[in-house]
């Protein structure tokens, strides 16, 4: 028997739906799979302990969807936790232990290294599992599993990545508390496709998802949908990259979805990019159930988008507002300030800008984590070198909280430093209190207000949102707290 554990404690509580795709594939490969889900347990340690006692599984497969909240300056680090789980689950059970996920497949030689665990999965895990159970019964020919990390005669071996172009995902969705998670956290995920062929400098997805588009089967995602209705559970969240890359196939999913008219049933929300995107196809998201969209908007200085690697400009975000709003859907615009080349003048630009559109949110997201085997580790790679003597002053572009050599494992953040020693400080005087705008945290400790609060758009241990959601709130995190500052 195969046991699957949920390691993700943040909240709101996100459901691990990676774990529900999984168990769907080796049941269809006829394995034994049972769940222990450590996000939704009062007390982890008693969780495990109670579940380990009396039962001996013969692999146990951890799900490590953060390695860390991307957030500065939080800067919360959780592949420590990781390892303490490790540690426990080795003093209760014989099983070999395996870690995917997409924190774990974004890092994963160096969480392999740091968690002493005996196999890793980097990328997909539905082909993965299957053949790894098999490969512990049979041969041990693990060279065989796709994506798997393994130790070969003490030397640690990586197979490539497991990003198989057909994907086809069991659509019952029943292997983990979806409702539970739909109570807790408002609203619920689904895939539509894997990968992304954008090349931004700063992402992590084609580390974690490859960077060949992996389509789903409409009619397989509008059984899913049905599904998850069927549980009671009718606002949704995509987990796909970018929805309308490529956009034939978010027109496609939204015509199926229309043609089982699930458009009044459903509500959902997902990330995009302000380019694709045309009345057509804002006309027949709306139809399908959309309520909001997160643009990835980055930034509005034309400069910068190309720094970043966008192909949209910043007419593309006034397109991207009006649609929204001529089809009746929420709009944000997600904003990354502080890349390289970043100036008072290019961030005055863009907020000045985002004032003049007014979508309905704006999140001023200060701080870029710079991810291992990305373009922009390159790009900075002088100022990583420079900091890598151990300097953690705060004029630094390098922005860390924890000394000695720079470790990307760890959270590392850029910031231009033409922001001078307090960039939050100099954004929010732009914003100047714009109740649109989530503003960034601050590096000067200070007393929260209400406000502060309001504002804090960092998804993890964020009590105003898991109060709004227990007291009956639903929907993506950014319109929840929206109402919350407009009511
Ligand atoms: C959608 C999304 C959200 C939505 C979730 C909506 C919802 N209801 O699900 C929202 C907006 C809420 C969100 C919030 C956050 N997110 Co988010 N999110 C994503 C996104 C785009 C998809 C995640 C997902 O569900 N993927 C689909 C599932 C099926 O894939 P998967 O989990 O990887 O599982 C597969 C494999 O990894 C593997 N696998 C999984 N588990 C296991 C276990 C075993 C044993 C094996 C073998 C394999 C395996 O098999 C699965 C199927 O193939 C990812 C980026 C991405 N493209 O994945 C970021 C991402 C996960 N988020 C990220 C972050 C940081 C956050 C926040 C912490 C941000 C913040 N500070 O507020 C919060 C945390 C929220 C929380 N409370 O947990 C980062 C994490 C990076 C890191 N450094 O760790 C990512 C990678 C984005 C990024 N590049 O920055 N997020």
């Amino acid at each position: 028997m195969l046991t699957l554990i949920n390691t993700n404690r943040m909240t709101p509580a996100i459901g691990p739906i990676g774990l529900d795709y999984l168990a769907a594939s080796v049941r269809r490969a006829g394995l034994e799979v049972e769940m222990l889900d450590l996000g939704l347990a009062d007390r982890p340690d008693k969780a495990m302990k109670d579940y380990f006692d009396g039962r001996n599984p013969e692999l146990v497969g951890l799900s490590f969807r953060n390695a860390d909240d991307c957030f500065w300056p939080s800067a919360d680090w959780f592949v420590p936790g990781l390892k303490s789980t490790v540690t426990m689950i080795r003093s209760m059970t014989d099983a070999p232990i395996v870690v995917g996920g997409v924190g774990f497949s974004i890092f994963a030689g160096a969480i392999y290294k740091y968690a002493d665990i005996d196999f890793g999965v980097c990328g997909d895990g539905e082909p993965a599992i299957v053949a790894l159970v098999k490969q512990l019964r049979g041969k041990r020919n693990f060279a065989d599993v796709p994506g798997l990390i393994w130790r070969d005669n003490g030397e640690v071996s990586e197979n490539p990545p497991s990003w198989p172009d057909s994907i086809s995902l069991g659509t019952e969705r029943n292997f983990i508390d979806n409702p539970a998670y739909f109570e807790r956290g408002g609203q619920c995920g689904l895939e539509t496709k894997r990968g992304c062929n954008r090349n931004c400098i700063y992402c992590a997805d084609p580390l974690s998802k490859g960077t060949r588009l992996r389509l789903r089967n409409p009619s397989e995602i509008a059984d899913e949908v049905q599904s998850l209705l069927a549980q009671g559970i009718d606002v949704l969240h995509t987990c796909d990259s970018e929805f309308n890359v490529p956009r034939s196939h978010a027109y496609a999913v939204c015509e199926e979805l229309n043609r089982r008219s699930l458009g009044d049933k459903v509500r959902w929300y997902t990330y995009m990019l302000p380019a694709p995107f045309d009345s057509e196809l804002a006309g027949a998201m709306a139809r399908a159930g959309c309520v909001g969209i997160d643009f990835t908007g980055d930034s509005a200085c034309e400069s910068m988008l190309k720094t970043y690697n966008q192909r949209h400009h910043r007419e593309d975000l006034v397109t991207a507002v009006r649609l929204c709003r001529e089809n009746n859907i929420a709009v944000m615009i997600d904003l990354m300030l502080g890349g390289p080349g970043e100036t008072p003048e290019t961030v005055r630009e863009t907020i000045e800008f985002i004032k003049e559109i007014g979508p309905d949110c704006a999140g001023a997201a200060l701080g870029i984590r710079i991810y291992p085997r990305t373009a922009m580790e390159k790009i900075i790679e002088p100022e990583l070198r420079q900091s890598a003597s151990g300097q953690t002053a705060k004029k630094s572009t390098i922005r860390r909280k924890y000394p000695g050599p720079i470790d990307l494992l760890k959270p590392t953040f850029y910031i231009s430093e033409a922001l001078g020693e307090n960039p939050a400080e100099l954004v929010k005087d732009m914003i100047d209190g714009d109740q649109r705008f989530f503003e960034p945290a601050s590096e000067i400790e200070q007393d929260t207000t209400e406000s502060d609060e309001a504002s804090d758009y960092n998804y993890n241990e964020n009590d105003l949102l898991a109060r709004a959601i227990e007291n009956g709130a639903r929907g993506a995190f950014w319109h929840i707290l929206h109402q919350l500052r407009t009511k």
